[in-house]
């Protein structure tokens, strides 16, 4: 009854803005990222034990933290024969919280993985995906290695909102994703609260949502090509378009600053000097820097030059996996 996983973050080239329903964390659009290593979350679910208990990095949650693992460990005991009973998570990530990732997306696949797997149910990647998707919208992005695509499904269930791995880690693997953290401070709007608002209030959404879509198979044909600036220009474009969706909200979504602005820019400056990289730009002010394995130094070292306090130099990762060493 105890199993343990671990998980990769990932990031997204097309990225998820918006939700159709709020409580199953069911997509208006399809996204697409890459599975990031070598960062990692390792988790691990005993069922049986007296009562629920959760874990995170050393502290027991609380609030709407612990609801949120409360409520993947529910659908695995409503999924599972037997009914496995109350249980106990440990979860820690190997990334400090200054490498300006989240690690909600690694920590709830490894928790969708170590669950079913104590509770008996088979491996699974694509019940995996949708489990992980329960906890927060991108995890299901984090089962599978490589690159995978979220599909955002039509089901009012959920049951075909998941993702599945379009290329695995090998298939493009001196493709680099350099994340250049400008900024520590937590952000004011976290992606949930900013996503929901952007939802309700721009005028722009509609448009995101049809582009977003037909961005995919694109994404899919450049990284099967491997066509570097084919998808530095699709992931540049796809981030200011979901920045556009937000900054048209009321009121407005802002989660750029100068110094963002100023590494935009000089990326431009280092093109046209024939270096080749692009950004993409999550719900904050931390560019990740989409370049090559021959470029990566030097892509540090604008980063750095730009103001970057931390740099955090990422390849693709692979799958989340079961391990046999358990955390308790
Ligand atoms: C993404 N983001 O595709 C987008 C781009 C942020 C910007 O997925 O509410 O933590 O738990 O589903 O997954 C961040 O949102 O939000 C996110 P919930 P999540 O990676």
């Amino acid at each position: 009854m105890k199993a343990t996983a671990l998980a990769h973050p990932n990031i997204a080239l097309v990225k998820y803005w918006g939700k159709r329903d709020d409580a199953l964390i069911l997509p208006h659009q399809s996204s697409l990222s890459m599975t990031l290593a070598p960062l990692s979350v390792t988790t691990t679910v005993e069922f049986g034990v007296a009562s629920d208990q959760v874990e995170i990095n050393g502290h027991t949650a609380k609030g709407s933290e612990r609801d949120r693992v409360l409520r993947v460990l529910e659908a695995v005991r409503a999924e599972a024969q037997g009914k496995p009973g109350p249980a106990r998570m440990v979860s820690r990530g190997d990334f400090p919280a200054s490498a300006g990732l989240a690690s909600s997306a690694a920590a709830f696949a490894a928790l969708a993985v170590a669950a079913r797997a104590a509770a008996g149910l088979p491996g699974d990647p694509k019940a995996a995906s949708v489990l992980a998707r329960l906890g927060s919208g991108s995890a299901c992005r984090s089962v599978q290695g490589g690159f995978c695509e979220w599909k955002k499904g039509e089901r009012a269930d959920g049951a075909d909102s998941y993702a599945v791995q379009r290329f695995d880690e090998k298939h493009w693997p001196e493709l680099r994703m350099v994340v250049a953290v400008l900024n520590r401070e937590e952000k004011e709007v976290k992606s949930r609260d900013g996503m929901k608002h952007t939802v309700e209030t721009s005028p722009y959404y509609e448009a995101w949502k049809r582009d977003a879509e037909a961005e995919v198979p694109r994404a899919v044909e450049l990284l099967q090509r491997k066509d570097l600036q084919g998808l530095g220009e699709l992931s540049e474009r796809n981030a200011w378009r979901m920045h556009a969706t937000g900054l048209a909200a009321d009121p407005p979504l802002c989660y750029l600053n100068a110094s963002t602005l100023g590494l935009i820019q000089h990326l431009r400056e280092q093109r046209k000097k024939g270096i080749p990289v692009w950004f993409t730009l999550d719900a904050g002010p931390n560019p990740v820097l989409l370049t090559d394995a021959a470029h990566e130094v030097k892509a540090e070292a604008l980063a750095r030059a730009c103001g970057a306090v931390e740099v955090v130099r990422c390849v693709p990762g692979g799958d989340a996996v079961l391990k046999s060493e358990h955390l308790f």
